[in-house]
Order: structure tokens, then sequence, then C-alpha cells
């Protein structure tokens, strides 16, 4: 029987690449020297794409593609893929949830007490010398006294929460709708949760129907003691608001792991020293990224061998039709 062919458009971790290229005819397009003539002359030869985080699957890269069956992609959001046009298509959309959920609320839990606590900027003081010339580093704000608003009370904004729950501080959420069963309150507008709030978590999800909810509105409602954290994604902030609302006191600060247009960082943010910045690292260990990896080349392996995807996304459920492998 002939291997399967996978398309993977850009390079993915040596564990994805080596497992799959063991397994199924797998074109390394990113090493193609014209990419464009590769699609077209054998773009109907692929039956399934192995995704990075970052590399765009849209409608049209998708119709070069007729016996394309599945996108496995790499890392749990999937706003570079665009699900509802695969869902027209019957191309299956998997995504790698579950494994990396407990990584990166560790991530948020460090990233909020580094912001809050000032610890970079400490860590930078007693590296400068200063504590030795200067003395004590100044006092900081503090975790005690604060209610907690969470953006994207899904998997891992619950595990941020139960982290949060065991600090001892207030944790309330906003969402689409309220969640029976869960130990912490629901707001439906996210400006009246900002309101009552005085820090504010986002790890929603990218695409349409998240951009820009961190409006100047939501930040001036937040306050000026607020501090907000991103570690979902950087377009549900809008990051031109978040430097006008910092530069002007309207919030305290900011601690983000996510950026409008990654790797690029505004240099407005870059030149403050009370933020506190990350490369994008919510799911950065090699643990989880392994996990990751392998999460996406089971989807693969499952597929083909007529047992279904493991984790699809909600825009294209399972239905029970397996690959004709
Ligand atoms: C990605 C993430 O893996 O899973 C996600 O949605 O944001 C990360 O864990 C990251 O985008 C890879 O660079």
């Amino acid at each position: 029987m002939t291997k399967p062919t996978i398309l993977m458009p850009s390079r993915m971790m040596p564990l994805v690449v080596e497992r799959l290229a063991a397994r199924f005819h797998l074109v390394r397009l990113w090493e193609e020297a014209d990419r464009e003539a590769w699609l077209a002359a054998h773009g109907g030869s692929v039956r399934g794409i192995a995704a990075g985080a970052h590399h765009r699957i849209d409608d049209a890269f998708m119709g070069r593609l007729p016996h394309l069956e599945i996108v496995a992609s790499f890392g749990v959001g999937y706003d570079h893929v665009d699900a509802h046009a695969a869902a027209r298509r019957g191309v299956v959309v998997t995504n790698t949830p579950d494994v990396l959920t407990e990584e990166v609320a560790d991530l948020t839990l460090g990233l909020l007490l580094a912001t809050v606590r000032r610890l970079p900027q400490a860590e930078r003081y007693l590296r400068e010398g200063r504590w030795k010339a200067q003395g004590s580093f100044p006092l900081s704000p503090t975790l005690r006294t604060r209610t907690i608003g969470i953006l994207g009370y899904g998997r891992i904004g619950k595990a941020i929460a139960r982290r949060l729950d065991a600090f001892g501080v207030t944790v309330v959420y906003h969402g689409r709708r309220r969640q029976e069963g869960v130990p912490h309150r629901h707001y439906d507008s996210l400006v009246e949760m900002a309101r009552a709030v005085d820090t504010l978590i986002c790890v929603a999800p990218g695409g349409a129907g998240t951009r820009h909810l961190v409006s100047t509105q939501v930040l001036e409602a937040l306050g000026p003691d607020g501090v907000l954290i991103n570690v979902g994604r950087g377009s549900v902030v809008d990051e031109a608001a978040l430097i006008a609302a910092l530069d002007k006191g309207t919030i305290l600060t900011a601690g983000l792991d996510v950026f409008e247009d990654e790797p690029n960082v505004p240099a407005a943010l870059l030149a403050r020293d009370d933020v506190v910045l990350l490369p994008h690292v919510g799911s950065a260990s090699v643990h989880t990224r392994e996990a990751m990896g392998a999460l996406v080349v089971d989807n693969l392996v499952s597929w083909f061998e007529g047992a279904g995807p493991l984790t699809p996304v909600e825009e294209t459920p399972w239905r029970g039709e397996g690959a004709a492998s």
C-alpha cells in the first residue's frame, strides 16, 4: 500500500518530522526550492497537513490540495487555520488540547507574580549592583488584596483559577455563557467584570470573535490599580489601546506572553521598565512541547488507520467516517 502524503508547510520539531517521515510520505515544503511549483505539480497527492503553530492554512491554500482530508495543527489555539473553510471542504482539523493545560497555567501564575511583585525589575536591580549602592528594592504592589477576572474560562482558564484559589485570592470569570457546577462567579459583560476586578487574565483563543475584546473601555474599567496578564492570543488585546492606557496611568501595569504581531513587540512596550514581556513561552517546556508534537503525529496516524481523529476541533466534529487508507 502506498503511504499517504503528508505536507509539512514549515519546519516542525524533530520528533514530529522523524515520526511522520517513518510512517508517511512526508513532504517538507519549506525545503522545496519552488513551493508554488511543487503545489501546482503535486498538490493533488496531499492527504494530510502537519501544521506548525504559525503557518496560515486558509481556504485558498486548502483549495490547492483537492484530496486533503486532515489538518493536524500544533497548539491548542488554531486561529491560523481556517477551520470553517475546512469544515465546508469536509476536511478535519485537529489541535493539541489538554497536554499543555497545566504548563500554561503554571507559566501564567509565574507571569502574574513576576508582574505584580516586579520580580524581573528586582533581579535587574540586584545585578546592576543597586542593592549594595542604593539599598533595598522599592516595595512592590501585592497579589494579596486582588480580585482576579479570567477571560477565557476553558480548560486552561480553570487550571489557572484552581491555582489562584490555592493562593487565597478571589476569582471570577467572563465567558459567552455561565458554566454550571463551577466555583467561580460569572459575569455576562466583560466591562462589568473589569469594573469588579483589579486584575484581568486573558486566556481567550484568537480569531475574529475575540479580536480586541480588551479595549480602551475594558482597560478604563479595570482602573488605575489594574494589572493585565495576557497568555492567550495577542489579537485579543487592542495593543495600541493598552500602550495608551499604560502611558496615561489608566491601568497600573501588564504582563504579556503574546502580542498582536509576533515576534514584533512594539517599541513602546519594550521601552517600559514596568511591564513584563515574554516571547510566547506559555507551553514552551521540552516536556510539554514533546507531548504536543506527539499528539499532532498521533492524530494523523489514527486518522490514516481509519480510527478517526483523536482531538478534532469543534468546527469539524468527528462523524465517524475514517480515511480510506
Ligand atoms: C503554541 C500556543 O504552541 O497552543 C497554543 O495555542 O499558543 C502555544 O502553546 C505556540 O503558538 C507555539 O509557538
